[in-house]
């Protein structure tokens, strides 16, 4: 199987890459990425003999098309991801998320490509801290935030093209991934990384919003359960019950780091800042026989603080530019 991987230098593209190496001799990687500021070149160098890279933009449409033909499959991570920036500066979001997600489309129309579509719990908006609802795959989109909306966008877009032009599709809306390679500018690798540098954890307004936590191996798994058995057309929600507010996520990482637990500081909330992220994902689990294995987090996080540690070189680097740019809006409250 010919599998292109879109977005394969980021943080779960990465992960994917190197998980599909290690366990499917089948599978043939290339991966396209633009090798914005998120991906790290190195991340991908120890496998670098065993896939093509190709250096561009997924809205090139003369580059993406003759790509897309060439392979069975694309699976989409390409996206700008990050909340924080696109409260900045919104344009990179439309133009990836939108325009290119659009432009994969138009060719796995045209050569009748499978696409699998990574998104994320983001499109539909926030709960209440004491609903008892979670997310399911009947939830109506409600997205907050311009990353949130360019990716509910995306979403759409792949529904429209599995319905008017009968591409093979399916669509992951994942809750928040942690583990290794992700960026610094990220929560957790944020706050082990402000650990490891003598700086105070930051957490944003009163530090009660609720992630749902899914360490990225899982989400990996679960796109591989979705790629092999999944019912093309359909979407597939993605979450291992992992709701914990920020503020015990950070007393956590100071906690296992041997640091005072209130050793962080409050500083300026997140504007529109989603309260709470909760998923169902019984569907997945039920009618397509998944199941997480990273189901104490505590050990998770403490294999992540280890990875941190151990990788001082792969994050370095950008570590004080991250923290420069942040303090430019971020006050201490
Ligand atoms: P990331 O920012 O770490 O990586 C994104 C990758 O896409 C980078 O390598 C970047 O260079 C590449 N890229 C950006 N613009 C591109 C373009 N125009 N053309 C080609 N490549 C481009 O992001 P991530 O956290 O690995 O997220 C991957 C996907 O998973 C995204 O679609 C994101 O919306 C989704 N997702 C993320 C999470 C999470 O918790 N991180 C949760 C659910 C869903
Ligand atoms: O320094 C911080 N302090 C803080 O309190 C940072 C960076 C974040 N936060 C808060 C904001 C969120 O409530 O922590 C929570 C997690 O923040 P992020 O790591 O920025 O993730 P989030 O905004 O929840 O989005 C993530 O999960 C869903 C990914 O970045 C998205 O790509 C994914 O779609």
């Amino acid at each position: 199987m010919r599998v292109l991987v879109t977005g394969g230098a980021g943080f779960i593209g990465a992960n994917f890459v190197r998980s599909t190496l290690a366990t499917r001799p089948d599978v043939e990687i290339t991966v396209l990425d633009k090798f914005t500021y998120a991906a790290n070149p190195r991340t991908l160098e120890p496998v670098a003999g065993a896939i093509t890279v190709v250096r561009g933009d997924i809205g090139d449409a003369a580059l993406v098309d003759p790509l897309v033909a060439a392979h069975d499959l694309v699976v989409n991570f390409a996206a700008e991801s990050h909340n924080d920036n696109s409260l900045t500066d919104p344009s990179s979001f439309v133009d990836t998320n939108l325009v290119g997600t659009y432009t994969l489309l138009e060719s796995v129309r045209r050569h009748r490509t499978a696409l699998h579509h990574i998104s994320t719990d983001e499109v539909y908006g926030d709960l209440d801290l004491d609903d008892p609802e979670r997310f399911t795959e009947a939830t109506a989109y409600n997205p907050s935030s311009p990353y949130s909306a360019t990716k509910a966008g995306s979403d759409l877009l792949v529904r429209a093209w599995v319905r008017s032009f009968g591409i093979t599709a399916t669509i992951s809306n994942c809750s928040n991934n942690y583990g290794p390679y992700q960026h610094v500018e990220k929560l957790i690798p944020r706050q082990i990384t402000n650990v490891l540098t003598g700086v105070r954890p930051k957490v944003y307004g009163d530090g009660a919003n609720v992630r749902d936590w899914i360490h990225v191996a899982d989400h990996n798994d679960a796109v591989w359960t979705i790629i092999d058995r999944g019912e093309p057309g359909q979407t597939y929600l993605i979450g291992a019950d992992g709701e914990v507010d920020n503020r015990t996520v950070v007393e956590d990482i100071l906690d296992l780091m041997g640091q005072p637990t209130d050793a962080f500081d409050f500083v300026t909330d997140r504007p529109g800042h989603d309260r709470r992220y909760a998923i169902d994902s019984t569907r997945l689990r039920t009618e397509l026989g998944w199941t997480p294995r990273f189901t104490d987090f505590r050990s998770g996080l403490a294999d992540t603080i280890d990875w941190y540690r151990n990788h001082s070189d792969w994050w370095e680097p950008v570590k004080s530019g991250v923290e420069a740019s942040y303090a430019k809006t971020q006050q201490t409250l």
